[in-house]
């Protein structure tokens, strides 16, 4: 699903603004809560979650309504028409000028609706419609009752019941998006690049609708160079190539990219323009090595949550354009969208400020006893579709992550992650596909997986207070899992939790001093294994969670910054290592 953007042949207007909201706690539904003129709605700031808004319905989690009022922007009336959604969780039901147009399941994916035929060109009604309750057959799971082994950390005491660890924030949490194309139209566009010595290849996949017979123009601008391909007479679907001698290629500490545009030509006139900034770059798993460009690459960075104060969830430019920052400054060469996608701006930075992604779906939580099995396998079938047609174009996107720290132990999850796996590979063959564990050598999927993620907390849930003895055993164990499995390791999270502000000489659990020893030793004894391909710390900033006895204040104090992007004393350490090494 291409971005929307702006150029002569294709507009874009942002819906956001303040809009008109309720809950709904009776859940009276559309007729009972909208025709009465809503006399109870309230206004609310879209994007961002709902639960931090307000003084009530905090963990109030829906059903709730939005709406608002829009009129056609000048010039939109001669083109095909979407609204596109860029999340919504966790379901979400859309009506235009009374006219349901559709559904959907699951935040942090984009989906839209064509509204020909239900828009005025002035006043329209935009319903939608937002339920995020927590549900053991939804991904990620809530509310699940039974077997203790079937639970996240704190055994399903926690409040409200997330399977998962981080606060199940609801509403319109990105923009929504107006937007117009030419009725015949680029569709689709698949970029993949290669390497042949110095030469880059680029591989670009247009898929035209309604206008067979169609030329292309395809031009590639940057580094001192300007090539072009053409395809004639196409039907719906062509693959042109570009090589390009001495190819500036795109990594980390060279973040390159180039400028392609794709000219749609139909009956002489040209009819659509789309212009797609990439990135040459090649990502290999070779044995127990990580190639980028065919060069061995360590990952040093964060785990991060989209989260900020008020906001929620919610889309952020400027808490983004932050986290960038601290990334850059920390000396950070890559993150984990843990636990969800993240904003279509965060991937388009990642690839601008060079940030390796590893580009996870929102399965996180996932249990595997029979009730609802089948429709969580589904859900997380629809979430990897469209996450990798969302962002199979980003050069920073490194690899595909299936699942967060599934309860794997039941033989179903073996058969339920393979299934994903090759999914993964039918759509992008060009992209190792990881998990990440936390059962280690029992996660029988790694038998297929390109690369072994685990977390990791000896030192804080066990071995507690006794970072050294927990080591000892963090090093036996990383090497009987690649004995066993012989994949690549990254140590996707390890962390402590940490009150800024608190001191301990010796250093004392929850203390910036017990951070400090716990990251850096951790780092040095992954630096000593040849088969660790990157360390991932958890967590760049403190985030809010359920409440509970784990999470003092319903805030996971893991963060080397704070929730508001001050740096522990654990940032400086980080920044040292990394910036050094
Ligand atoms: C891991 C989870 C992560 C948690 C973290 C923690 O993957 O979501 O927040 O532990 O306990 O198990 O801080």
């Amino acid at each position: 699903m291409l971005y929307p953007q702006n150029n002569l042949y294709r507009q874009f207007t942002d819906l956001s603004g303040f809009w008109d909201f309720r809950f709904d706690p009776a859940d009276q539904g559309l007729e009972q809560g909208w025709s009465n003129g809503f006399d109870d709605s309230r206004p609310i700031a879209v994007p961002a979650s709902w639960n931090d808004q307000f003084e009530d319905g905090r963990d109030f989690l829906g059903p709730a309504w939005y709406q608002t009022h829009f009129h056609l922007p000048w010039g939109f009336n001669l083109k095909r028409l979407f609204l596109r959604f860029n999340s919504v969780n966790y379901l979400a039901q859309v009506w235009l000028n009374g006219h349901l147009l559709g559904g959907h399941e699951g935040g942090h994916l984009p989906f839209q609706f064509e509204i020909m035929g239900k828009i005025h060109p002035t006043d329209n009604l935009l319903v939608v419609r937002v339920d995020g309750s927590l549900s053991f057959d939804r991904v990620p799971p809530g509310n699940v009752t039974g077997d203790p082994y079937d639970f996240f950390g704190s055994h399903g005491k926690n409040f409200p019941q997330t399977n998962f660890d981080f606060f199940p924030f609801c509403g319109i949490q990105r923009p929504v998006l107006l937007y117009a194309i030419p009725d015949c139209s680029i569709q689709d566009l698949t970029v993949r690049t290669g390497l042949d010595s110095t030469t880059g290849i680029v591989s670009v996949a247009v898929q035209t609708q309604n206008c067979d017979f169609a030329n292309l123009i395809l031009s590639l601008r940057g580094h001192g160079q300007e090539l072009t391909a053409t395809a004639h007479r196409v039907e719906q679907t062509t693959t042109l190539e570009l090589l390009v001698p001495n190819a500036a290629l795109w990594e980390p500490a060279a973040p390159n990219l180039y400028d392609l545009t794709v000219q749609l030509f139909y009956k002489g006139e040209l009819e659509d323009v789309y212009a797609l900034p990439i990135g040459i770059r090649t990502v290999k798993i070779d044995g127990s090595r990580l190639l980028l460009n065919g060069k061995p690459f360590y990952l040093k960075g964060f785990c991060r949550h989209e989260d900020f104060p008020i906001s929620g969830r919610g889309y952020q430019p400027a808490v983004l354009a932050k986290d960038f920052a601290l990334m850059q400054w920390s000396g950070a060469n890559s993150f984990r969208t843990s636990h969800y996608p993240y904003s279509e701006q965060t991937m388009h930075l990642s690839d601008r400020l060079g940030l390796l992604v590893i580009d996870e779906i929102p399965a996180v939580g996932l249990y595997f006893r029979e009730d609802g099995l089948q429709r969580r396998l589904e859900v997380c079938q629809q979430y990897l579709n469209e996450l990798i047609d969302r962002d199979k174009n980003h050069p920073s996107v490194l690899m595909w992550s299936i699942a967060n720290e599934p309860l794997s132990l039941r033989p179903e999850a073996k058969p339920f992650f393979k299934a994903l796996y090759d999914q993964a590979k039918a759509l992008d063959p060009t992209r190792p596909v990881t998990l990440v564990s936390s059962v280690g050598i029992a996660e029988e999927s790694l038998d297929f997986l390109d690369v072994a993620c685990l977390n990791r907390y000896y030192g804080w849930y066990d071995h507690s207070g006794r970072i050294e003895e927990g080591l000892r055993n963090l090093s036996i164990e990383l090497d009987v899992l690649y004995e066993r499995y012989h994949k690549p390791i990254i140590l996707s999270e390890f962390g402590a939790d940490t009150l800024p502000g608190v001191h301990a000489q010796p250093p004392e659990m929850f203390s910036e001093e017990y951070q400090v020893e716990f990251l850096t030793s951790y780092i040095e004894l992954l630096r000593s294994k040849p088969y660790v391909i990157g360390e991932h710390v958890w967590v760049m900033c403190d985030f809010k969670t359920s409440q509970g006895t784990l999470r003092m204040g319903g805030i996971n104090y893991k963060g080397v910054f704070t929730r508001d992007r001050r740096p522990k004393m654990a940032a400086h350490a980080l920044r040292k290592l990394w910036r050094d090494s």
